[in-house]
Protein backbone atom coordinates (compact mmCIF):
# COMPACT_ATOMS: atom_id res chain seq x y z
CA UNK A 1 0.00 0.00 0.00
CA UNK A 2 1.51 3.71 -0.79
CA UNK A 3 1.70 5.73 1.98
CA UNK A 4 -1.01 8.16 0.60
CA UNK A 5 -3.35 5.67 0.71
CA UNK A 6 -2.27 3.87 3.99
CA UNK A 7 -2.53 7.77 5.25
CA UNK A 8 -6.25 7.97 3.71
CA UNK A 9 -7.36 4.74 5.19
CA UNK A 10 -5.89 5.71 8.64
CA UNK A 11 -7.60 8.88 8.59
CA UNK A 12 -10.69 7.09 7.38
CA UNK A 13 -10.58 4.64 10.69
CA UNK A 14 -10.24 7.09 13.12
CA UNK A 15 -12.96 9.24 11.73
CA UNK A 16 -15.46 5.84 11.59
CA UNK A 17 -13.91 4.81 15.08
CA UNK A 18 -14.95 8.40 16.22
CA UNK A 19 -18.10 8.51 15.42
CA UNK A 20 -19.21 4.20 16.54
CA UNK A 21 -17.49 5.72 20.00
CA UNK A 22 -19.73 8.60 19.99
CA UNK A 23 -23.33 6.70 19.45
CA UNK A 24 -22.23 3.67 21.91
CA UNK A 25 -21.85 3.44 25.19
CA UNK A 26 -18.57 1.75 26.69
CA UNK A 27 -16.30 1.58 23.28
CA UNK A 28 -13.10 2.84 22.50
CA UNK A 29 -10.04 2.57 23.56
CA UNK A 30 -10.43 5.19 26.34
CA UNK A 31 -13.76 4.42 27.70
CA UNK A 32 -13.93 3.12 31.30
CA UNK A 33 -15.06 -0.31 30.46
CA UNK A 34 -12.26 -1.46 29.40
CA UNK A 35 -10.16 -0.49 31.63
CA UNK A 36 -11.69 -1.41 35.05
CA UNK A 37 -9.70 -4.41 36.51
CA UNK A 38 -11.63 -7.55 37.52
CA UNK A 39 -14.79 -6.94 35.42
CA UNK A 40 -14.32 -9.15 32.60
CA UNK A 41 -13.59 -6.45 30.06
CA UNK A 42 -10.25 -6.19 30.02
CA UNK A 43 -9.12 -9.53 29.24
CA UNK A 44 -7.84 -10.75 26.04
CA UNK A 45 -10.41 -12.46 23.05
CA UNK A 46 -8.11 -15.52 23.00
CA UNK A 47 -4.32 -16.10 23.98
CA UNK A 48 -2.24 -16.79 21.50
CA UNK A 49 -1.52 -20.30 20.33
CA UNK A 50 2.04 -20.91 21.00
CA UNK A 51 1.84 -24.05 18.24
CA UNK A 52 1.84 -22.04 15.30
CA UNK A 53 1.82 -18.26 16.89
CA UNK A 54 -1.24 -17.34 15.14
CA UNK A 55 -3.56 -14.65 17.40
CA UNK A 56 -7.60 -16.46 17.26
CA UNK A 57 -10.62 -14.66 17.81
CA UNK A 58 -13.91 -16.49 17.46
CA UNK A 59 -16.65 -13.59 17.86
CA UNK A 60 -20.54 -14.34 17.96
CA UNK A 61 -23.23 -11.88 17.35
CA UNK A 62 -26.40 -12.46 18.50
CA UNK A 63 -29.76 -9.86 18.94
CA UNK A 64 -26.84 -7.01 18.96
CA UNK A 65 -24.81 -8.88 22.03
CA UNK A 66 -20.87 -9.68 20.81
CA UNK A 67 -20.07 -13.16 22.71
CA UNK A 68 -17.56 -12.92 24.35
CA UNK A 69 -17.94 -9.02 25.74
CA UNK A 70 -15.62 -6.63 23.63
CA UNK A 71 -12.35 -6.99 25.02
CA UNK A 72 -8.76 -6.94 23.96
CA UNK A 73 -6.86 -9.24 21.61
CA UNK A 74 -3.48 -8.49 22.58
CA UNK A 75 -0.88 -9.90 19.51
CA UNK A 76 2.71 -9.20 19.04
CA UNK A 77 3.91 -6.70 16.17
CA UNK A 78 4.46 -9.70 12.95
CA UNK A 79 2.16 -12.18 14.56
CA UNK A 80 -0.56 -13.33 12.50
CA UNK A 81 -4.30 -12.49 13.55
CA UNK A 82 -7.37 -14.60 12.44
CA UNK A 83 -10.66 -12.92 13.63
CA UNK A 84 -13.59 -14.59 12.91
CA UNK A 85 -17.03 -13.47 13.33
CA UNK A 86 -20.86 -14.74 13.08
CA UNK A 87 -23.30 -12.48 13.14
CA UNK A 88 -27.04 -13.62 13.08
CA UNK A 89 -27.97 -10.44 10.86
CA UNK A 90 -26.20 -9.05 7.68
CA UNK A 91 -23.47 -6.61 8.62
CA UNK A 92 -19.69 -5.33 7.29
CA UNK A 93 -16.89 -6.59 9.91
CA UNK A 94 -13.91 -3.65 9.65
CA UNK A 95 -10.92 -4.26 11.63
CA UNK A 96 -9.68 -0.41 11.90
CA UNK A 97 -5.75 0.70 11.40
CA UNK A 98 -5.63 -1.98 8.79
CA UNK A 99 -8.71 -1.39 6.94
CA UNK A 100 -9.95 -4.72 6.64
CA UNK A 101 -13.31 -5.18 5.58
CA UNK A 102 -15.65 -8.10 5.47
CA UNK A 103 -19.51 -8.98 4.43
CA UNK A 104 -20.94 -10.49 7.01
CA UNK A 105 -24.09 -12.73 5.95
CA UNK A 106 -26.54 -14.27 8.52
CA UNK A 107 -25.22 -17.30 10.28
CA UNK A 108 -22.38 -17.69 8.29
CA UNK A 109 -19.19 -17.40 9.40
CA UNK A 110 -16.25 -14.90 8.10
CA UNK A 111 -12.60 -15.11 8.90
CA UNK A 112 -10.14 -12.24 8.23
CA UNK A 113 -6.63 -13.41 8.55
CA UNK A 114 -3.65 -10.79 8.35
CA UNK A 115 0.18 -10.10 9.64
CA UNK A 116 0.06 -7.85 12.41
CA UNK A 117 2.76 -5.41 11.36
CA UNK A 118 1.24 -2.03 12.28
CA UNK A 119 1.80 -1.47 16.40
CA UNK A 120 -1.34 0.32 17.88
CA UNK A 121 -4.94 -0.59 19.25
CA UNK A 122 -7.13 -0.99 16.42
CA UNK A 123 -11.05 -1.18 17.05
CA UNK A 124 -12.74 -4.22 15.16
CA UNK A 125 -16.52 -3.84 14.61
CA UNK A 126 -19.47 -3.68 12.82
CA UNK A 127 -20.68 -0.85 10.55
CA UNK A 128 -24.24 -2.07 10.61
CA UNK A 129 -25.01 -2.75 13.67
CA UNK A 130 -22.35 -0.22 14.95
CA UNK A 131 -20.70 -3.10 17.85
CA UNK A 132 -16.97 -3.05 18.96
CA UNK A 133 -16.31 -6.85 18.51
CA UNK A 134 -12.58 -6.44 20.54
CA UNK A 135 -9.54 -3.87 20.56
CA UNK A 136 -6.70 -5.20 18.91
CA UNK A 137 -3.73 -4.23 20.68
CA UNK A 138 -0.77 -4.62 18.58
CA UNK A 139 2.64 -4.30 20.60
CU1 LIG B 1 -15.16 0.95 10.94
Amino acid sequence: MRPARLKRALKQGVMCGLVVCGLVAGCGPFSRTHREPGTGHAVATSAPSPSDGEARAEISIRNGRVSPPPGWLEVRRGQTVSITVTSDVADELHVHGYDRRAPLRPGEPVTVRFAADLTGVFEVETHGGKLVLTQLAVR
